[in-house]
């Protein structure tokens, strides 16, 4: 991840397309919406200085008429998110695989939005519930909008999209008293997983500590279905798509979510925010999971079941190119809020399978925005439309902007000369694969979605022992929520088939037994004439002991960028230590803020003052990455008398976070846990800041983790 000036960077042709549509009010007088000037906003027109308000004051009546109807509808799932705008740059040809501009023209520098969200909260909730994240991408190509709308998890909750609004009921608030916000931890959730047992692979996934990441720019990205390439000679190949994030994958501890929701509910907006601002641009590495088509069959899983990833163990990840996020949004509910991803928005070289979720998809996202954005002329609006012209003979609507010219609007025409004309394939038309079907029209679920129980499996095998421990806790927590036993025990059920060790610490979590069978036959995903049997989900299979790539513990831990390091400072602070530790930390693209009893500025042991970036009380240690305090004998004296420095540096402590003191800072440790776990190795005194610079790069000790369970903050 480089550090750039934000200013520099060059306009992507999406960019350049939406400044025809800036409005910049710097110098400028205020007017109606007609241009009229104005000399008062401030009083209505009144029958006299006491007066009853004239219905003739229109200012006031556009004023208030347009505040009256602000809101639109918020997205009905995936309400709360953040975008940043970018560019994606291939590596190298895909023309092998794909004849799509964007996988071949490595000239290109293909213009992309990006909107990172939450599923089940609404427009205001906060960022750290536990919860899977969007990731959609908008690709501005010259052949036409292409979408990729995935989340952060390489597989979804349920197999047919004709479920999706039972699943989104079942988490949303429930209807009677819209409880919870947020949060999947209440009975109708755990009811309709346990009773659906496609949804347990998604579901450990989000009891993982990918359900509440360190970052947006911290995730991976999945475009999740079983889509198809399709090269020049028309030849198709099968691909799973994946984003892999330079800075790697990381996450923060469920007290710390907590905490951080409290804090900083906008904790991973800001973030995003303020690391693009700062010129601290996340990337993501493309990268593709190519099947031929003659091997579809050849896996234990079906590549149509979006419940199913392919381990990369058994088809390796090639990275084609690579995402940059390098510009904030000019206005969040122009572009952030306005813009529509489609799953349908497709370019030549790219085509759908036939995922049932997947084919629901291509209807919901049209769908849904005339209800949220109010026109199907929603693809006008500066950031939805496309960087080439569009012509066709839709016509009208509300809402519509352009002006299209001429006498007619329909096809085949003579009097319009034929146009807009059709082009052939040759010329860039979009044309569908030619898949051959042979099939009874049928409303069923394929026996190849029936295994359940493999994946999830699979996923528990491949984590580290703090990743299992982390797991068995959310879903004692999860459970703990839900106030019917027999839903619990059901769960404890599901749980046992993908491990039984975890099933037992679940089970004494919640104090219950778990069931050796369950009486009715669980997988309610089929119909009333199915036959029920038939469709339970089969035993565990180990087709792969393994997959390495599950595992967060396997992630990258090179980089230090935009890690934030509290130093705890008073006056009399050790300035020579502070500056040596500092240089060091922002060499590596650290971001050190000075955290003191006060706000404004602070004096060092050299009488000078230093800016404060928080004062102790107005913040709180899950906001930050790592802390340092770099002694001073004044200064510990007075940060040892404020409490809340005691407790930033226990909760950092707890967290598993790297601690640094120099000199007398070192006596602020000794009134914390620290003190008797000196010899922990994220825990630093007078080492050198290169020291101090690994333990953050390695994002937690989790070594610490059984005593740090113990620290009672
Ligand atoms: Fe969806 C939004 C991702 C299944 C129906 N979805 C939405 C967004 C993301 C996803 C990232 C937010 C886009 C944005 O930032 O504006 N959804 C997924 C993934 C799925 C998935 C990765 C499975 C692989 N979704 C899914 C199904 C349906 C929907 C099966 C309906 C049958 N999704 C919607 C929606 C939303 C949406 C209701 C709400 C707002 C919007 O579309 O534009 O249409």
């Amino acid at each position: 991840m480089k550090k750039q000036e934000n200013k520099k960077q060059p306009d992507t042709d999406k960019i350049a397309d939406l400044k025809k549509d800036y409005k910049d009010k710097t110098g400028k007088p205020l007017t109606t919406n007609q241009g009229l000037k104005v000399n008062d906003t401030n009083n209505s027109l009144k029958s006299g200085e006491r007066g009853a308000t004239l219905l003739e004051d229109f200012l006031l009546r556009e004023k208030i008429t347009n505040f009256d109807h602000e809101r639109i509808p918020e997205r009905v799932v995936h309400a709360r998110g953040s975008g940043a705008h970018g560019h994606f740059e291939l590596y190298k040809s895909m023309d092998k695989y794909s004849k799509a501009g964007l996988f071949t023209d490595t000239n290109r520098k293909t213009s992309v939005f990006v909107r990172f969200s939450t599923v089940a909260g609404s427009k205001g909730s906060g960022d750290l519930a536990r919860d899977v994240r969007g990731f959609a991408v908008k690709f501005y190509n010259p052949e036409g909008t292409w979408d990729l709308v995935g989340n952060n998890m390489p597989i979804f909750f349920i197999q047919d999209a004709i479920k999706f609004p039972d699943l989104i009921h079942s988490v949303k608030p429930e209807p009677h008293r819209e409880i919870p916000q947020a949060a999947s931890a209440h009975d109708t959730f755990y009811d309709f997983v346990s009773l659906s047992t496609e949804t347990l692979h998604n579901h450990i996934w989000v009891m993982s500590d990918r359900g509440i990441p360190r970052s947006f720019r911290m995730m991976e990205g999945f475009g999740i279905h079983t889509y198809r390439l399709i090269n020049e000679a028309g030849k198709s190949h099968f691909v799973k798509f994946h984003w892999k994030p330079l800075l790697g994958v990381h996450s923060v501890t469920w007290d710390e979510a907590v905490k951080i929701n409290g804090a900083d509910s906008d904790f991973h907006r800001r973030d995003l925010w303020d690391a693009i601002d700062a010129g601290h641009f996340p990337e993501w590495e493309l990268g593709f999971q190519i099947v031929p088509e003659e091997d579809e069959h050849k896996y234990d899983f079906d590549l149509l079941d979006p419940t199913k990833l392919i381990p990369e163990e058994m088809v390796p990840v090639i990275k084609v190119g690579k995402m940059t996020l390098n510009r904030n949004p000019e206005n969040f509910f122009a572009e952030t809020e306005q813009v529509a991803f489609l799953p349908g928005h497709i370019v030549p070289g790219i085509d759908f399978s036939n995922d049932p979720l997947l084919q629901g998809r291509l209807f919901s996202y049209r769908d849904t925005q005339l209800s949220r954005l109010g026109s199907p002329n929603f693809h006008q609006i500066p950031i939805n439309r496309p960087i080439v012209e569009t012509h066709n003979n839709e016509r009208d609507a509300h809402m519509q902007t352009s002006i299209p010219k001429g006498k007619t609007a329909y096809f085949p025409n003579s009097i319009g000369g034929g146009c807009p004309h059709l082009s052939k394939i040759s010329e860039g038309a979009f044309h569908t694969h030619e898949e051959r079907i042979d099939a009874k029209k049928i409303r069923t679920r394929s026996e190849s979605f029936s295994d359940h129980y493999s994946q999830p499996a699979l996923f528990y095998r491949s984590l580290a022992d703090w990743e299992k421990d982390h797991i068995a806790g959310a879903y004692t927590f999860e459970l703990g929520k839900c106030t019917y036993p027999h839903i619990q025990e059901r769960m404890l059920y599901h749980i046992n088939q993908i491990d039984e060790t975890l099933a037992k610490k679940v089970a004494e979590g919640l104090g219950l037994k778990i069931p050796k069978k369950i009486d009715q036959p669980v997988n309610q995903a089929i119909g009333a004439d199915a036959d029920v049997e038939k469709h339970q989900p089969g035993k565990k299979k180990i087709y792969l002991e393994k997959d390495p790539a599950l595992s967060q513990a396997n992630t990258r831990f090179e980089s230090i960028a935009t890690r934030q390091v509290a130093v705890l400072v008073a006056d009399g602070f050790d300035m020579k230590a502070y500056k040596s530790m500092k240089n060091a930390l922002e060499k590596d693209g650290a971001m050190p803020k000075v955290i003191a009893p006060h706000g404004g500025t602070i004096k060092c042991d050299q009488k000078m003052d230093h800016k404060v970036d928080a004062a102790i009380a107005t913040t709180e240690s899950v906001l930050f990455d790592a802390v340092y305090i770099p002694g001073g004998k004044k200064a510990v004296d007075a940060l040892l008398k404020e409490a809340k420095f005691t407790k930033f540096v226990n909760e950092a402590f707890k967290h598993c976070k790297a601690i640094a003191a120099d000199g007398d800072g070192e006596r602020l440790l000794d009134n914390t846990f620290v003190k008797e776990n000196k010899k922990d190795n994220a825990i630093l005194i007078n080492a050198k800041p290169e020291a101090f610079k690994k333990a953050i790069a390695k994002h937690r000790n989790w070594d610490r983790m059984e005593i740090a369970k113990n620290i009672p903050v």
